[in-house]
């Protein structure tokens, strides 16, 4: 990045959460992978966070000052956009969470394409769009993140033309059939398209935007793609936009330095203690659809009654991460994973033996990174995920490398690991158990090869990698900065190494 250029990181939330206390405002820091990579480069370039503090109280006084105190602790500076009620509802309740996020996943026939969510989503970005303009210096790079603020970049050039503007979506991008579902399919590409660089998990993710664009704009923009990255251009306006992959990654030595901790030695010691001769099969999970959880105890039930000789060898242990949102169909979603824990849990406890252990609850760091630590197998069953971080996580915490990783071929993470993962479809029950079974039938010196070459592929391309990476080729925008990934399809590559 050139020296002077500041760095405005706008997200849906900022990297603070603002609570009420009894007459005062707390502020927690926030954390995650994107906050621990972002802040250094905030600090030392000097740059701002936009985004919304999570209350949906009025903009008082002392709100404002609250979050100013928390610049103190952030060591860069925090630009609020405060929502009220009826937006954080249609904004962020229905359009981002009830139309994007089902439709970018797959399941179109979850969404509820409410017309009134289209005029509030349009209002808040705009609203975005304006608290950032009005802090823009002129050498100024912007960064904006992810499915809530598609249309930010649309407002913020009628305010601010040529500043440069980039995004990055976490989330997939679905292929053409399901985008042109939307009812506002045209605007949304068009906003994106006033981005200067649009940035993706995987190469799949790429392909259906630029086949998106083809499709729904060919009339004024032309899509060229060489290699990883494709090149649009507005006929009309003379400009470009870059769309790239950019696999985001985990801060890989902070898991690492962490766990080696004699805390969490000791909790994952005593956690396994509990599984004598036992091998742990973890998974780790939000409560979303997207995550395929019955799926995984389904497979795992079909394992058990085809395998009667795995009783008593092994242990699920299932951990469901309350979800963010509070709608009706998460709930339906937690009795169908209640209930068949209960019926795997009937059909085949002994007296020294539960099949699955099962915690609906939030862990603090400590207890996730010995569970990471101990267990003998991840399995991550999404069936469709942006990229997975919980994958590489597990990987990096398993100092002994002696774990093995089942992954999804519908993680974006897959494209990445699919060498040494063990992949399975999880739509394909009897594939994901007989998945299962080899994973924990595979020889120590296999695992330790391949958890070797994962952790070595995750720490190679940790998160900072890819902050310097997707800066660099915002700002240079020459193909030769772009990085090349693996094409990936699922179904086709495991199956030439592996066999
Ligand atoms: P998520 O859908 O949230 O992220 P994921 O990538 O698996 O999915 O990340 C979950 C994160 O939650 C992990 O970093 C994990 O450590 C963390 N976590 C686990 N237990 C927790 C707990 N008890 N409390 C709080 N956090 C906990 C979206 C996309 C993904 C994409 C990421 C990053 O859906 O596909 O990988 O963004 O781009």
């Amino acid at each position: 990045m050139k020296d002077t250029t500041r760095l405005i990181i706008v997200s849906n939330r900022l990297p603070v959460v603002m609570e009420r206390t009894q007459d005062a405002w707390r502020a927690t820091p926030g954390s995650g992978g994107l906050v621990t990579a972002l802040a250094p480069v905030l600090r030392d370039r000097g740059g701002v966070w936009v985004g919304w503090p999570g209350t949906v109280e009025p903009p008082t006084a002392r709100l404002r000052e609250s979050i100013q105190a928390a610049v103190r602790e952030t060591g860069y500076d925090l630009a609020p956009v405060f929502l009220d009620r009826r937006e954080k509802r249609y904004y962020y309740g229905v359009f981002a969470n009830e139309i994007l996020w089902p439709l970018f996943h797959d399941f179109a026939s979850r969404c509820s394409f409410a017309p009134e969510a289209w005029d509030v989503y349009e209002a808040v970005n705009a609203r975005f769009a304006g608290v950032t303009a009005a802090l823009l210096q002129p050498n100024d790079f912007v960064w904006v993140h992810d499915y809530h603020l598609l249309r930010m970049a649309w407002h913020l050039r009628r305010e601010r033309g040529g500043q440069p503007l980039a995004f990055f979506l976490h989330i997939p991008f679905p292929p053409v059939d399901l985008f042109l579902k939307l009812p506002w399919r045209r605007q949304l590409l068009e906003g994106l398209l006033e981005y200067d660089l649009v940035g993706f998990q995987a190469q799949r993710d790429r392909r259906h935007f630029a086949r998106c664009v083809h499709a729904l704009c060919n009339d004024r923009y032309r899509v060229q793609t060489s290699g990883s990255t494709t090149v649009i251009e507005d006929r009309e306006l003379d400009r470009r936009t870059f769309a790239g992959v950019f696999p985001i990654g985990i801060d890989y030595d902070g898991f690492v330095r962490d766990t080696a901790a004699a805390s969490v030695a000791q909790r994952a010691w005593y956690l396994h203690e509990h599984y004598p001769e036992r091998q742990i099969v973890l998974g780790v999970d939000r409560l979303d659809y997207t995550k395929g959880i019955p799926e995984k105890l389904e497979a795992y039930r079909h394992a058990l009654r085809r395998w009667p000789e795995l009783a008593g060898k092994v242990t699920l242990v299932q951990i469901v991460i309350p979800s963010r949102w509070e709608l009706a169909h998460y709930e339906q979603l937690k009795r169908q994973i209640e209930r068949l824990v209960g019926e795997i849990n009937g059909e085949f406890s002994r007296p020294d033996w539960v099949p699955v252990h099962y915690h609906y609850r939030s862990l603090g760091r400590e207890e996730l990174l010995a569970y990471y630590r101990t267990a003998e197998i991840l399995i991550a069953a999404p069936w469709k995920d942006g990229m997975n971080l919980v994958a590489k996580e597990y990987c990096a915490c398993d100092l002994e490398e002696r774990g093995v990783l089942l992954l999804s071929e519908f993680a974006g993470a897959a494209a990445q690991l699919h060498r040494h993962a063990i992949l399975f479809n999880p739509h394909d029950i009897v594939g994901m158990a007989e998945a299962i079974r080899r994973a924990l039938d595979l020889p120590e010196p296999q695992r330790r090869q391949r958890m070797r070459r994962l952790r070595q592929n995750i720490h190679k391309q940790d998160v900072f990698w890819w902050v310097d990476r997707f800066l660099q080729a915002a700002l240079q925008r020459r193909l030769a900065d772009f990085p090349v990934v693996d094409d990936f399809y699922p179904g086709a590559r495991e199956l030439a190494t592996e066999r």
